[in-house]
């Protein structure tokens, strides 16, 4: 029973590093996922406006954020964390997940295309 455990441990520890994720090393020590649900937000691009704009939002360390993204043509957001995240987005409406951030700050999530903050994330 011990020598299964620790197989499955080892295993995991095996697909952890296979992964090269930033994330995965604080997944793990969290078990099955951090606890706390992902924070959705909606987002519409239309023309050149954008909605949020600006926004400041509150979000946990290391909780993951998904944008709802309503568009009117394909485009990319970029999430100014450390490392970046580049999302690409298809016209219509898709939903794209930032990984959870895991340091504290505030974390500015923009459209290059437009050149326009979309929120800010305040991380805590
Ligand atoms: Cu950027």
């Amino acid at each position: 029973m011990s020598t299964m455990r620790r197989a499955m441990a080892s295993l995991a520890v095996v697909l952890c590093a296979l992964t090269v994720t930033a994330g995965c090393g604080s997944d793990s020590d969290a078990g099955s996922g951090s606890g706390t649900d992902p924070l959705v937000i909606e987002v519409t691009i239309s023309g050149d406006s954008v909605t949020p704009n600006g926004e400041r939002v509150e979000v946990a360390v290391g909780q993951e954020i998904q944008l709802e993204v309503t568009a009117d043509e394909a485009g990319e957001i970029h999430v100014h964390s450390s490392p970046e995240q580049e999302l690409e987005y298809e016209a219509g409406t898709h939903t794209v997940t930032i990984q959870g951030i895991d340091k504290p700050g505030t974390v500015d999530v923009e459209s290059h295309s437009l050149e326009k903050v979309i929120v800010q994330l305040e991380v805590s």
